[in-house]
């Protein structure tokens, strides 16, 4: 017998989203992508949805993580750094929240590391004993410590976690990178990543109630689909049969091709969905391997 939520009196599944921020478009454009469509409230708060029965709420990437745990919303979509941090103080607080991830959706990259000035030397975590940390990332900071024996105090910061050193309240900062650069417009380094992040679908720990979980699913399907052919292309060409192993040695990136024959010649028609980019330079190679007629086109749907 699986553990199912609590029942909600709902019918129609609720979806959270970051209103305004970093993952906001691409949460947007992945859903919009899995065939859903909403009509905008005034508020921009709560969107119906129009054409399936999955409901869209607006908030603070923040909130996401609480609204499943209470089972007001259902899924959301949110940064692994924020679930993660939310997970880990609920522990630390000897109360686990009912949430995890269900999917990494492969946008929202970022890591969480731990970064020292410049002209400071990096040797190990050691050196942190007795020292600051700040971070807007306190939980995760404090069980990182913990793993490496390590007593440090935590400066929780809710903003401008860079500028402490400078300010002189802490000796090292943990802080979400991209690109590095807020770093090195600070003079710090990164020297130790505790989390490499990225935006998550997040969903309950147990089976959703019957009545959401079919929307669910159906979602998932969607996503997963999506998912599978981003930057995937189909490639179709023809190859005599002796050729073929050496053609697919140069598809490493490629799912098990279909082929058949072609009609009265001695050719295999094959087509493989490739997960890598399909260069001009790729396609002279299967050409010289012995593959013809060469086609790349692009995918716009798959169900599995
Ligand atoms: O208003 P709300 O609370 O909803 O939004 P927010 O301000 O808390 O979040 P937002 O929109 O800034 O970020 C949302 C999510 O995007 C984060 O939780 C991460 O999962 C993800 N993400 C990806 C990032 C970054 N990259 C990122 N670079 N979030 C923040 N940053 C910040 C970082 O904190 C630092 O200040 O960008 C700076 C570093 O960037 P680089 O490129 O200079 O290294
Ligand atoms: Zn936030």
């Amino acid at each position: 017998m699986s553990l199912s939520s609590a029942p909600s009196g709902r019918d129609r599944l609720r979806i959270a989203i970051q209103k305004n921020g970093r993952l906001s478009d691409p949460a947007r454009a992945l859903l919009g992508s899995c065939g859903l469509s909403w009509r905008e409230s005034p508020d921009r708060l709560f969107c119906y949805g129009d054409n399936a029965a999955v409901d869209l709420l607006l908030v603070r990437d923040d909130d996401i993580p609480g609204l499943i745990d209470s089972g007001l919303c259902d899924l959301g979509i949110v940064g692994r750094n924020v679930l993660a941090e939310q997970a880990s103080e609920r522990v630390q607080d000897g109360r686990p929240g009912n949430f995890r991830e269900w999917r990494a959706l492969g946008f929202g990259g970022c890591r969480l590391s731990l970064a020292i000035p410049n002209d400071r030397d990096w040797q190990s975590p050691a050196q942190l004993q007795g020292r600051r940390i700040a971070t807007s990332y306190p939980a995760l900071t404090r069980a990182w410590l913990q793993e490496q024996g390590v007593t440090a105090d935590v400066v929780v910061l809710t903003g401008s976690v860079e500028i402490a050193p400078r300010l002189g309240q802490a000796e090292a900062i943990c802080d979400l990178v991209s690109s590095g650069a807020t770093l090195a417009a600070n003079q710090l380094k990164p020297v130790c990543d505790l989390l490499q992040s990225e935006a998550v679908l997040a969903g309950p720990l147990v089976e959703l109630e019957p009545e959401l979980a079919g929307t669910a699913h159906m979602l998932l399907r969607r996503i997963d689909g999506v998912l599978r052919i981003r930057d995937s292309k189909l490639l179709m060409f023809q190859a005599p049969r002796d050729a073929v192993a050496e053609v697919l040695r140069l598809l490493p990136d490629a799912e098990p091709p279909t082929s058949f024959p072609v009609d009265g010649s001695e050719l295999l028609a094959m087509q493989a969905l490739c997960h890598g980019v399909v260069t001009w330079q790729r396609l002279e190679e299967l050409k010289r391997a012995g593959a013809c007629g060469l086609m790349v086109l692009p995918v716009e749907r798959m169900l599995a």
